[in-house]
């Protein structure tokens, strides 16, 4: 019998006693394997019975052993594979399911984030809908519409972002309670979060870019009272039922009366303390009537329209109601602080 001959009839064999292998008979695909892969095996037989072919084929007939040895540790692997909670399965395919599993590491929401969704949902309860503008705005809607002139303070350049002569990065969010209102008629009820920049020296307590959130009712016959009202529920919704505010008159170019507000000092309960630099109070907001200019300039008749405002950062709010000492932490992407929250 010729080499080729007995090549032939070794894969009849193998493939025969291949198939009659049961599911999960361990022990007879290890025999098989030992019969025809081992270094006793048929095929070790066949590379030893090479050296009498002659030369001339003995490349031919070399390779197809070698590719004859490739396919049954193949067709042996696929058998074992297939096998139920096999002990001699690669450990690609083995489950171990005593080991303990990967940890899943959560993101967490940031502080900013939590905090405006907070005061968000807060004033959506009692009626107000939400509005985000433009971050970049040109100097009518960031400054002349709500009344601040020329050469106010307010828009020195020391302060404010000019992109050009005339654009500049909004300082506040209220460039979108003037096109809100420019784009719709009374009544109107809106709270505006959003980014705003500032060109400040950056300290534990300033940095170029904040977070507002800026409030507007406009209706009839709008009271300074019906603000207090408002604001007043707000800060025992978010910092407490037992916080007291006060309101201290102010000064906006854009309302008139305006008034600042301070709640009492949650950490020392009003006593004195470094937080509240031993006053007792916290300032938290600003807010006022919408001045009559404000109003004729977006279209409204303020013999008909009246309307209070009110703007808040939310940094400041955060920093108060989490204890934070740096606004800094805000903007760093620490991943020790943030994990906290
Ligand atoms: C504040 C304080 C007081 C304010 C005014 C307006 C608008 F568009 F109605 F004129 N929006 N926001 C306002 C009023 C903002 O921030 C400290």
């Amino acid at each position: 019998m010729t080499l080729n001959n007995e090549i032939d009839n070794l894969i009849i064999e193998f493939n025969k006693n291949i198939k009659s292998i049961d599911s999960n008979d361990i022990d007879s695909l290890n025999e098989l394997k030992n019969k025809y892969l081992s270094r006793k095996g048929k095929l070790s037989d066949l590379f030893t019975k090479l050296g009498t072919v002659d030369s001339s084929e003995r490349p031919i007939v070399g390779k197809k052993i070698n590719d004859l040895k490739q396919s049954f540790s193949k067709s042996i692997l696929e058998i074992e594979n297939s096998f139920d909670s096999n002990p001699n399965k690669s450990s690609n395919d083995l489950i171990d399911l005593t080991l303990p599993g990967d940890s899943i590491s959560y993101g967490t929401k940031h502080p900013i984030t939590k905090t405006i969704n907070e005061i968000k949902s807060i004033f959506s309860q009692i009626g107000f809908s939400v509005a985000y503008g433009p971050e970049i705005d040109d100097d009518y809607h960031n400054f002349e519409a709500l009344n601040i002139p020329k050469h106010h303070p307010a828009r020195d350049m020391q302060d404010t972002f000019y992109i050009n002569t005339n654009d500049v990065l909004r300082t506040h969010t209220s460039n979108t309670q003037i096109h809100l209102m420019e784009n719709s008629e009374p009544p109107i009820r809106v709270i505006c979060p959003g980014r705003v920049y500032r060109n400040e020296a950056i300290s534990i307590r300033s940095y170029c870019l904040f977070h507002q959130i800026e409030g507007l009712y406009i209706n009839k016959n709008v009271s300074f009272s019906e603000m207090k009202g408002t604001i007043e529920y707000f800060c025992k919704q978010f910092f407490g039922e037992d916080v007291v505010a006060r309101f201290r008159p102010s000064f906006f170019p854009f309302t008139e009366p305006s008034a600042e507000v301070d709640i009492s000092c949650m950490m020392c309960k009003g006593k004195g303390c470094s937080m509240c630099k031993k006053t007792g109070w916290l300032e938290i907001l600003g807010c006022g009537l919408v001045d009559p200019e404000v109003l004729k300039n977006v279209g409204y008749d303020p013999e008909i329209w009246s309307g209070y405002a009110w703007g808040m950062g939310i940094e400041r709010m955060a920093i108060l109601k989490y204890g934070i000492d740096d606004i800094r932490l805000f903007f760093n992407g620490n991943v020790k602080f943030l994990r906290q929250f």
